[in-house]
């Protein structure tokens, strides 16, 4: 390749053989994992009845009692962003669920919730699957993977954080949150 033509090429920023600009790589990826081990919530996620009613501690075991946690991150440097992030909530019925629509663990709700508590759509659902069989005995399980889209992914590149709020015959055994993460330069 002549002088002119690699000049030619830095001007353009194209890939010499496909004329394509190139796929420039993350130059510092990384992953986070985040979990709710540590009670944490910022009230401003929430609205006035969720935050008359809940507590943040995993493995909580008394019924009629709101699980709600915020997950917060740092970026390492002035320009990070999350470009994926999965959300993995593992729950468990403290009392038995008489129908999907009875006042015990039957009719409990998660849902991803931001100012005042607003659910952001779509991670708002049922705990346990309402066309599933009930009577559910106390003790069922339930797992909530959700790979985060939209507002959920803005919401932690603008304010980074990140809230759910689960109602309340049900326990939260185990939350994580797990951030693919690009930074653009390594200056700390
Ligand atoms: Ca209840
Ligand atoms: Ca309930």
């Amino acid at each position: 390749m002549s002088r002119e033509q690699i000049i030619i090429n830095m001007e353009t920023n194209k890939d010499s053989k496909t004329n394509l600009p190139p796929v420039a790589p993350c130059p510092d990826p990384m992953t986070v994992t985040l979990t709710a081990e540590q009670s944490n919530v910022v009230t401003a996620d929430f609205n006035a009845a969720q935050l008359a009613n809940y507590q943040g501690e995993l493995g909580y075991n008394s019924p009629n009692k709101a699980y709600a946690h915020t997950f917060e991150w740092k970026p390492k440097t002035r320009c990070c962003q999350v470009t994926k992030a999965v959300l993995k909530v593992e729950l468990k019925a403290i009392q038995r669920g008489a129908s999907p629509k009875s006042a015990d663990s039957g009719n409990d709700r998660i849902a991803i919730v931001s100012s005042g508590g607003v659910s952001i759509p779509p991670f708002n659902e049922p705990v346990y699957d309402p066309n599933g069989t009930f009577p559910i005995p106390a003790g069922t399980l339930a797992t909530k993977i959700w790979s985060l889209q939209g507002s959920d992914l803005n919401k932690l590149n603008t304010a980074h954080t990140l809230s759910f709020f689960v109602q309340d015959d049900s326990s939260v055994l185990s939350a994580t949150l797990v951030l693919t993460i690009c930074c653009l330069d390594k200056i700390g």
